[in-house]
């Protein structure tokens, strides 16, 4: 599977913004991948490149990778960290990067004529994900809705993919209702999520009765989740809410009664990006998922200093924070080995490009972030039902550990 042509272009992310494909064409196969973008994003993450560069680069990469061998993918990711020659892709762009790696993988996984998430976890990658459904929304996705950027379901009592994603889809529609019968309009954000004008605490309660609503309806637990994104609220000493200011105690004490009161089962992103102290500290104080996103950035050293200190006690993986799919598997292996739980997520600017279904089940990760509704998002749940399908004997991955 020698690579025998490599082409980008510019196309459109579910936000309208520009990004970028490649394509991968080898003797026996083709890939294509589309990078995705954040919203909310890490100061740590790989750098985009402006598209308009798009010659220059797609020369540069495209001059080093053909006559190479498709299935060499830690070789091909590392002439691309070589071809950059920084550490967070500013020079050629994690957006090109990412979207040329992973192409890469897919060349190879077709060259063989096997599905990607085989290619990537063998023969025995058999469980799937729970998907991590965004049902309200506000921070950076939706100015003017909540503070707290996101409001997540996660089904556990669902016993295939398939039912899962149904339960995700009923409390999406049942908050519709309700947002209604409380005389509420309700929009929706980046990700799908309803944008409402409530506080906080108004989104908490209405959804735990959508929760409520939905189990007595289909007999499914389902249980809440939060993505904080404390970097976006944290202006250097406080934390900034609409009708309060916490400072790094007080939001450490405000989010650990918050995962008591609402039964939590995953906090992501609590406290702002450089804090592992008080990530720690949290993680100490509650028996839930704490996952990492900006704080980790999908990136081996700073999920090295999260394990030295305690902090959080799951990673949240997006392959474009860190540009190469060797690097991205390098990072959940380090969590992996480190007894951390596995997150893979999509950004807020998102395509119909569906590899990180193939990257969850291939990880073996516990949950999959993807929104619920939406084109972009559905994209990622409907291939995962696909997956489901071909799987020989699929089971859901356990939760037992974070489940009492
Ligand atoms: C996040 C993501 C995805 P963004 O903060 O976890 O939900 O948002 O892609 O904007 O960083
Ligand atoms: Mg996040």
């Amino acid at each position: 599977m020698i690579i025998e042509e490599v082409c980008h272009r510019i196309v459109f992310d579910s936000r309208g913004n520009e990004t970028v494909e490649a394509e991968v064409f080898t003797t026996s196969g083709y890939g294509s991948a589309i990078a995705p973008a954040g919203a909310s994003v890490g100061k740590n993450e790989a750098v985009s490149a402006d598209v308009t560069r798009l010659p220059e680069i797609s020369k540069k990469i495209r001059e080093e990778l053909i006559g190479l061998d498709a299935s060499d993918q830690e070789g091909i990711d590392s002439i691309l960290r070589e071809i950059d020659g920084t550490d967070n892709f500013s020079n050629i762009g994690g957006n090109f990067a990412i979207a040329t790696s992973l192409a890469v993988a897919k060349s190879a996984a077709n060259s063989l004529g096997i599905p990607l998430f085989t290619y990537i976890g063998g023969c025995f990658s058999s469980t799937l994900p729970y998907p991590l459904g965004n049902v309200i929304g506000g921070g950076a996705h939706a100015p003017g809705s909540t503070d707290i950027q996101e409001f997540l379901v996660i089904p556990v009592g669902a016993e295939t993919f398939f039912e899962a994603v149904k339960t995700n889809v009923l409390v999406h529609k049942t908050l519709k209702r309700l947002f209604s019968d409380n005389n509420l309009f309700s929009a929706k954000g980046d990700e799908g999520a309803w944008a409402v004008q409530i506080t906080d605490d108004r989104a908490f309660e209405i959804l735990q009765n959508a929760i409520d609503e939905v189990t007595d309806e289909t007999g499914v637990e389902v249980r809440m989740g939060i993505d904080v994104a404390a970097s976006t609220l944290w202006n250097g000493e406080e934390y900034v809410y609409r009708n309060a200011r916490r400072n790094s105690e007080d939001q450490i004490t405000y989010i650990s009664e918050l995962a008591e009161r609402y039964n939590l089962l995953y906090i992501e992103d609590p406290l702002h990006e450089d804090d592992y102290d008080g990530f720690a500290e949290l993680t100490s104080m509650v028996d839930c998922m704490v996952c990492g996103d900006d704080i980790f950035t999908t990136n081996t050293e700073r999920i090295k200093k999260g394990i030295e200190v305690g902090a959080g006690n799951t990673v949240l993986i997006k392959p474009n924070q860190i540009g190469t799919l060797t690097d991205t598997f390098q990072a959940v292996k380090l969590a992996r080995d480190n007894g951390y739980s596995v997150v893979i997520s999509h950004r807020s600017g998102e395509t119909t490009d569906d590899s990180i279904s193939h990257l969850s089940v291939a990880f073996n990760s516990e949950l999959i972030k993807t929104g619920v509704v939406g084109g972009e998002r559905v994209a990622k749940l409907n291939e995962l039902v696909r997956i489901e399908e071909m799987l020989e004997s699929p089971e859901m991955v356990s939760l037992d550990r974070w489940l009492k």
